[in-house]
């Protein structure tokens, strides 16, 4: 394992990644309420943040972008994803190398694996690729963890949350990013399984400040990390807002109460 604490991805040994990738998974719908949110540069400008220590975004964008950030901002690269276009039984694409991500300048490597999904033996492969390749360059590889597909009816109940971050354990990631499981109580089943694989909470669709909040207060109580966020972010007209509030409750240990007030 890579002691992530020394590397960029973590802030005080805790996680803030801005994702940003889901103009590729979700497709333009993501940027309908706040049309502005379309363009790459207002993502790496929020990224800019101190509570952000890196941001997710697959290659076409890294190239793209990253070289006007590269002094203010971390990257870590998403090797694989799927548009929504796609029907079939959940997969992913493997987009980019753990070469060419670092050759771009990641310092990080991300990879989706559909636990439980017709495609999860062909995925966990392509994996053992990645985790070794980005072992011979020192890279943390973060997995999201994501278990769907025919079989699974709810992908975010405790046991299956559980498993997502078991599986990243034992498949050799440095972190887990799963899903919420809905309770405190549930993260800390997933942490417990994830032994010494950092678990990290996934963002979901947007919701009120408090809730969402309250959601990522949960995981720290319970021994997680911090997250990786999207939409909860980017999806608000004034994304430092809710960045200074995340920073107070992951950094600084504060109520939600206290992160709101910021
Ligand atoms: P959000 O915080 O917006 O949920 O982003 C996290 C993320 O994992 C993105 O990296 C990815 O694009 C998206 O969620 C995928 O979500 P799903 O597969 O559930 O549609």
């Amino acid at each position: 394992m890579i002691p992530i604490t020394e590397s960029p991805l973590t802030r005080d040994g805790n996680v803030l990644i801005l994702a940003y990738d889901h103009g590729l998974e979700h497709g333009p719908t993501d940027f309908t309420d706040v049309p502005e949110s379309a363009d790459p540069s207002r993502t790496f400008e929020a990224a800019t943040h101190p509570a952000v220590t890196s941001i997710a975004v697959q290659k076409g964008i890294a190239e793209a972008y990253y070289p006007s950030y590269s002094d203010d901002v971390d990257l870590l690269m998403k090797l694989n994803g799927t548009s929504n276009l796609w029907m079939g039984e959940p997969d992913s694409a493997v987009n980019c190398s753990v070469e060419y991500a670092r050759e771009v300048g990641a310092s990080s490597v991300g990879f989706t694996l559909y636990g439980g999904a017709n495609h999860e033996i062909e995925m966990a492969e392509e994996f053992r690729e990645i985790q070794e390749n980005a072992r011979a360059h020192d890279m943390p590889v973060v997995m999201w963890s994501y278990p769907r597909g025919q079989g699974l009816k709810n992908d975010t109940k405790s046991s299956v949350i559980a498993y997502a971050s078991r599986l990243a354990l034992e498949l050799g990631a440095d972190v887990a990013k799963v899903k919420y499981p809905g309770s405190k109580e549930g993260m800390e089943q997933a942490v417990r399984m994830a032994g010494k694989t950092n678990v990290i909470m996934s963002g979901g669709s947007k919701r009120s400040d408090r809730a969402f909040l309250e959601s990522v207060k949960a995981v720290m109580d319970a021994g997680g990390k911090g997250l990786a966020v999207g939409r909860n972010v980017w999806q608000r007209e004034n994304p430092e807002r809710i960045l200074d509030s995340l920073e107070r409750i992951i950094y600084e240990g504060a109520s939600v109460d206290t992160a709101l007030e910021t």
